[in-house]
């Protein structure tokens, strides 16, 4: 009897429990409503908090769009979170409640969702979160992991992986309450932050070897799934286009200062590597609950992770920031600029003579 009451309960439970994703519940939390910003920069946050636990509220709006990737003019049909790729950064604390709404304009012509990495159930959200052109969803899951995580569309099937290299992907970095720490007990702080998302894309070409230009996302589909398929990309990227962390738009800190990179790439794996710098404090699979690894020179992404590298710039310069397969970053687009200023120092590099002829005879 009992046994069959317990099983009842559980079938109850079951139904309950397919049922409660839907359901809305009143926390009593503060809220904060948090305004994201596009890649590389990240909205203002504490990094070690006193407060409690809060809702915290953001708006992430879908745009389908037509951009350029790179400096011949290559055309591209991105589909992003808030018109970036990748999109925005967003910051919490452990324990804190993520309310996204999700906006997909009817100016859009797909439909889209939003899977988190970082939350727990339903696809990450991705099951609760599918909305048409002309609708928007409000979902909230809890922040109980900390690291730094992808998200990124996923409606399923063949849409998902053509979604993600389309430019539906971003990041989210939680917190410890406490703030980043050595794993032996010392807190680190960092006084800059950037976001770099990388991405792989595929751009079909033309009979003459040129990249092909469409009318639409939906035009470019067949072409495009076919270089998927070869997995080879036409184009790896930094935040949406060759160039756009490079020369005016470089990255900009002090010697002196600790610079944390959070480092994402939703599908594909990535070996970033800062030219005349180091990673001083690494998070590698970029989860906070792990000690980060200290003084490495490069440091591996995961296809579908986000990592975050913590270094103190000590010499001025320009630094190259880029994914070490050097065909990718030279060729396909994957380098970052770094433009550090700040006293030189001698100790730790000087050219002792200038380059000049060989001295003796000449062999020839
Ligand atoms: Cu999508």
């Amino acid at each position: 009897m009992l046994t069959r009451r317990a099983a009842m309960f559980s079938a109850a439970a079951a139904v309950l429990m397919l049922a409660t994703p839907a359901l809305s519940q009143e926390l009593k939390l503060p809220r904060q409503k948090v305004e994201l910003v596009a890649p590389p920069f990240v909205h203002a946050h504490e990094q070690a908090t006193r407060q409690g636990p809060k809702i915290i509220e953001f708006k992430l709006t879908i745009e389908e769009k037509k951009v350029v990737i790179d400096d011949k003019g290559t055309t591209f049909h991105a589909m992003t979170f808030n018109g970036s790729m990748p999109g925005p950064l967003m910051v919490v604390h452990e324990g804190d409640y993520v309310e996204l709404t999700l906006v997909n304009p009817d100016t859009n012509s797909m439909p889209h969702n939003i899977d988190f990495h970082s939350a727990t159930g339903a696809l990450g959200g991705g099951e609760l979160t599918m909305v048409n052109p002309g609708e928007q969803v409000v979902l909230r899951w809890k922040a109980t992991r900390t690291g730094a995580f992808v998200y990124h569309c996923a409606p399923g099937g063949p849409m998902i992986p053509w979604h993600v290299v389309s430019g539906m992907n971003g990041a989210i970095m939680v917190l410890p309450r406490d703030g980043l720490n050595d794993g032996k007990g010392k807190a680190l702080k960092y006084d800059k932050v950037y976001y770099i998302g990388e991405q792989d894309m595929y751009v079909p070409r033309d009979e003459k070897g040129n990249f092909k230009s469409y009318e639409s996302a939906g035009e470019s589909y067949t072409d495009t799934v076919e270089v998927m398929r070869k997995l080879t990309p036409t184009h790896v990227v930094f935040n949406g286009k060759a160039g756009a962390l490079t020369g005016k738009n470089a990255l900009t800190a002090n010697v002196g200062e600790n610079v944390l990179i959070v480092h994402s790439q939703a599908n594909r794996d990535s070996r970033p590597h800062l030219i005349g710098g180091h990673g001083d404090y690494v998070w590698e699979t970029g989860k906070f609950s792990n000690a980060p690894e200290t003084g490495l020179e490069t440091w591996f992404i995961r296809g579908g992770s986000a990592g975050a590298a913590m270094y103190r710039f000590l010499q001025p310069g320009i630094y190259a920031y880029v994914a070490h397969n050097l065909i990718e970053a030279v060729e396909l687009g994957a380098t970052a600029h770094f433009k550090v200023e700040g006293k030189w120092n001698d100790d730790l590099m000087t050219q002792v003579k200038a380059p000049a002829e060989i001295p003796g005879p000449k062999t020839h």
